[in-house]
């Protein structure tokens, strides 16, 4: 195997955002781009000769390509051996599984989640590590010095390598094995719910549609909820992968998984509804006219966790990012487990479920998962739903306002306003920063402001510290509006508006989020001044 070293500058800007590298697929084609971004990562990295690493992606266009280049870098900077998904493709939780289960040293993931594919749309890269997570902003930070430093990259000769076929393939001392991560996956899963009695759910005749929206969990849950659960062929829709994801959106929200939103809220809707994001890790929760949002979700999977098998022992606690409602935290407070408030991504929640601080984690951006793995997990969210279902023989819609009569409302809703212009983005933010002082104490209509900062987090297991985490306007009447930029976006800025108030009278909680929050977003327009920094008059989505 001959490696070759070739000579390399630096690109700018190849800084990981809240969950990796994402650019346009036209900035990872230039000459050297990824190959650039791979080095730094091995680079970064100690101790990993004639180990394993796993890669795959969510087969988004680029995907093949990229991976056969990886594999080359891989066999040339040392790695004993690579496993890759089959047509290399792995969804970000199975990748996660494998990489845990296989022990290896870490794993190399090519997404750029729910963001749109094809030759005009986005691809991403990050690096997870050996736990099967997100690597923490020490490792990203370090990755990030050396993309900016690096002076060469090394490259072996290999040949391309023909990802459809399962089994493994040798140069020399080199191994790429081919494997099936659907099969490890779904044996996962049977060890977590009673697929016993979600069997006999489907058997009598519960019907349910799930959209895998032409990404990257469609063979996952055509073999688990058809194959293995018995669900009527048909349950999954949009089930095959393609590199475009069918020219659709892979965001399973309301605005873009609007194929299922219209059966959900159509005659005849089934009870129970579904979809998964672009690599798998999110998930959309819908009843029969119903939606559920993703805080009360996290909320009501911790509140019902014991049902399950893999989790019957309870939890030892939950954490949230900071933007998500505060619901899950009157689980915790109920449960008398630990609550942890972490800044927004994945990453933050390693440490946590490493440490054994907490079990259940999740994001209000349609993220939940547990510490089977260590990203979140778009179906596991679904099939844990389906055997709370099964359990409680209940309606979606039921179990919600179950909850909701126990534990009180968190009024919820995100407005989104996407592609703005960086500065103006950046200045509003500023200009709400040099507020903060001003503000508090300060009454608008009913509600008083309580506090403002701008949130940063101290990581109670290696005291690591992030600072910049989003501003955060509190109430005192518990009510709560945050302003954060996205770390996700490759064209201009995306600011999202994260508005909660409680509920706890039950007459009150079945009202329509965006009317009980009108005068909490008028607040946010009238302190931020939206208007006049991005000439917006609303929201691009609101969730
Ligand atoms: C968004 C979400 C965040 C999530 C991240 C990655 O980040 O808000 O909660 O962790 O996407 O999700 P941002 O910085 O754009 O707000 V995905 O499914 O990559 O993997
Ligand atoms: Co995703």
């Amino acid at each position: 195997m001959k490696v070759q070293t070739i000579t390399t500058t630096p690109f700018s800007g190849q800084k990981p955002g809240t969950s990796g590298l994402r650019k346009k697929v036209n900035v990872f084609q230039q000459a050297r781009y990824l190959e650039n971004f791979v080095q730094a990562i091995f680079d970064s990295l100690d101790n990993f000769q004639g180990k394993t690493l796993v890669v795959g992606g969510d087969g988004r266009y680029y995907n093949q390509q990229a991976i056969q280049i990886i594999l080359k870098m891989a066999a040339a900077n040392g790695f004993g051996k690579v496993m890759v998904g089959q047509n290399g493709i792995l969804s970000t939780p199975a990748a996660s599984a494998i990489i845990r289960k296989y022990q290896a040293f870490g794993g190399i993931i090519l997404s750029a989640s729910h963001n749109p594919g094809g030759p005009e749309g986005d691809f991403g890269i990050k690096y997870n590590i050996s736990n099967g997570g997100p690597a923490p902003e020490k490792v990203t930070e370090a990755i990030y010095e050396h993309t900016q430093t690096m002076g060469e990259y090394r490259i072996a000769d290999l040949p391309s390598i023909d990802l459809s076929q399962l089994g493994a393939f040798t140069q020399e001392t080199f191994v790429v094995e081919v494997i099936d991560a659907v099969s490890d996956y779904a044996e996962l899963m049977e060890t977590l719910f009673d697929f016993d009695r979600i069997k006999e759910l489907f058997q009598s005749g519960f019907a349910m549609r799930f959209d895998a929206m032409h990404a990257v969990t469609g063979p996952y849950a055509k073999t688990i909820l058809e194959n293995k659960l018995g669900a009527p062929v048909g349950t999954v829709m949009n089930g095959i992968p393609l590199e475009d994801f069918g020219q659709g959106h892979p965001d399973p929200n309301l605005t873009y998984a609007h194929e299922l939103v219209e059966i959900m809220f159509g005659d005849n809707a089934p009870e129970f509804g579904a979809a998964s994001d672009g690599d798998g890790d999110r998930n959309m929760i819908l009843g029969n006219h119903f939606f559920v949002t993703p805080s009360d979700s996290l909320a009501i999977l911790a509140a019902n966790a014991h049902l399950s098998p893999g989790y019957k022992d309870g939890l030892a606690g939950i954490a949230r990012s900071m933007p998500t409602s505060k619901a899950a935290d009157l689980v915790a407070e109920k449960a008398g487990i630990g609550c942890y408030e972490t800044p927004t991504g994945w990453k933050f929640f390693g440490n946590l479920l490493d440490a054994g601080k907490a079990t259940l984690c999740g994001e209000e951006s349609f993220g939940t998962g547990s510490s089977h793995v260590r990203e979140k997990d778009g179906l596991w969210a679904v099939l844990f739903w389906l055997d709370i279902l099964a359990a409680r023989q209940q309606s979606v819609a039921g179990i919600v306002r179950s909850h909701w009569a126990t534990y009180g409302r968190n009024y919820y809703s995100r407005h989104d306003y996407e592609g703005v212009d960086s500065h103006a983005a950046s200045a509003l933010m500023d200009n709400l920063k040099h507020q903060f002082e001003k503000l508090v104490g300060k009454l608008f209509g009913n509600y008083e402001v309580e506090f403002c900062d701008d949130f940063s987090y101290t990581d109670p297991v290696d005291n690591s510290l992030s600072s910049n985490q989003g501003i955060r306007v509190g109430f005192t009447d518990g009510s709560r509006i945050v302003f954060r930029l996205s770390g996700t976006g490759t064209e201009g800025a995306t600011l999202r508006i994260y508005l909660e108030s409680f509920e706890s009278e039950t007459a009150k909680q079945d009202l329509d989020a965006q009317i009980v929050l009108a005068e909490l977003i008028q607040i946010a327009n009238e302190i931020a001044g939206i208007q006049k920094y991005t000439g917006r008059e609303k929201p691009t989505v609101i969730t």
